[in-house]
């Protein structure tokens, strides 16, 4: 018995590669969510400028939104009840800015097999077509792995290597995931899928909650951590994460600043890996 989800969902998630909109908080806790943020980069810099990786390790708001029972119950729907996240970003953009996503997999890179990875794309801002929602081109994670160039000379190309498909495929079918402040919506990792600049007066802004069932595992050589956010972990691939006890605290800098390195390493890893198997 699905604990969120209804049988018809997850079987148009299995054909379709996605899902939305669905509630996770009221616009008002959205507002509270932002508003914690935004006083963070009031003091200390956007967040795109290094906070926008993994701050559920950094404060224990983003800790409180990973572990939302409303997210954790359409995961579990989708990829069974022991659950840990793998990897969390923030994709902020701003009003009228040029930053846009370009098409890419979220697989590509994360070396996690099988592919049984599902992104929670938790709005905290609406994210309408006019604010750059996101775009998906049904059943295209049933495509497999396709393969991605790095352009980082693409500078308003929100990924961090610049990744674009450079394989062809048919953009005749896509559609727009626009959601409200306080949903989410849920991709496959081989789901393709890109985001507009944002032409909206208003800043969006969502996270982006990489989830995967325990049983998953990281093929680079590099050992990674994630934190287990439900269930049991039988299997042992990853170290846990600690939860953050106060806000940017000493020690949630230090571990989140090897974290993040340890992240990047093992992409790179997968992006040599990658450019010679693929
Ligand atoms: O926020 C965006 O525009 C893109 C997000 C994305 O690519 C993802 O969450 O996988």
């Amino acid at each position: 018995m699905p604990r969120k989800l209804t049988e018809a969902q997850i079987e148009q998630y299995h054909r379709d590669g996605f899902l939305f909109p669905f509630d996770a908080f009221t616009p008002e806790q959205a507002r509270h969510y932002r508003t914690r943020m935004e006083s963070f980069e009031a003091a200390h810099g956007a967040f795109a400028k290094g906070h926008n990786f993994k701050p559920h390790l950094l404060f224990t708001w983003v800790d409180e939104i990973v572990h939302h029972p409303a997210v954790l119950d359409a995961v579990e729907d989708l990829i069974g009840p022991d659950i840990r996240l793998f990897h969390l970003t923030v994709w902020p953009k701003n009003a009228h800015d040029p930053a846009y996503v370009g098409w890419h997999q979220d697989a590509t890179y994360f070396g996690l097999e099988p592919a049984r990875h599902v992104t929670a794309w938790v709005a905290l801002t609406d994210a309408s077509i006019e604010a750059g929602c996101m775009e998906v081109i049904a059943g295209s994670h049933k495509l497999g792995q396709l393969h991605h160039a790095e352009r980082v000379q693409e500078q308003h190309n929100l990924l961090s290597r610049g990744q674009t498909i450079t394989a062809p495929f048919d953009k005749s079918r896509t559609a727009f995931m626009p959601v409200k402040a306080g949903q989410f919506s849920l991709h496959h990792t081989h789901l393709v899928h890109n985001s507009r600049p944002n032409l909206s007066n208003d800043r969006r802004i969502g996270l982006g909650i990489s989830y995967i069932p325990t049983e998953v595992r990281c093929v680079s050589p590099t050992r990674l951590a994630g934190r287990l956010v439900r269930g049991t972990d039988r299997h042992g691939h990853f170290d846990d994460e600690p939860r953050p006890t106060v806000d940017f605290g000493d020690a949630e800098r230090a571990y989140h600043a090897e974290a993040v390195k340890r992240f990047r390493q093992s992409n790179s890893e997968q992006t040599a890996r990658y450019q010679t198997a693929v």
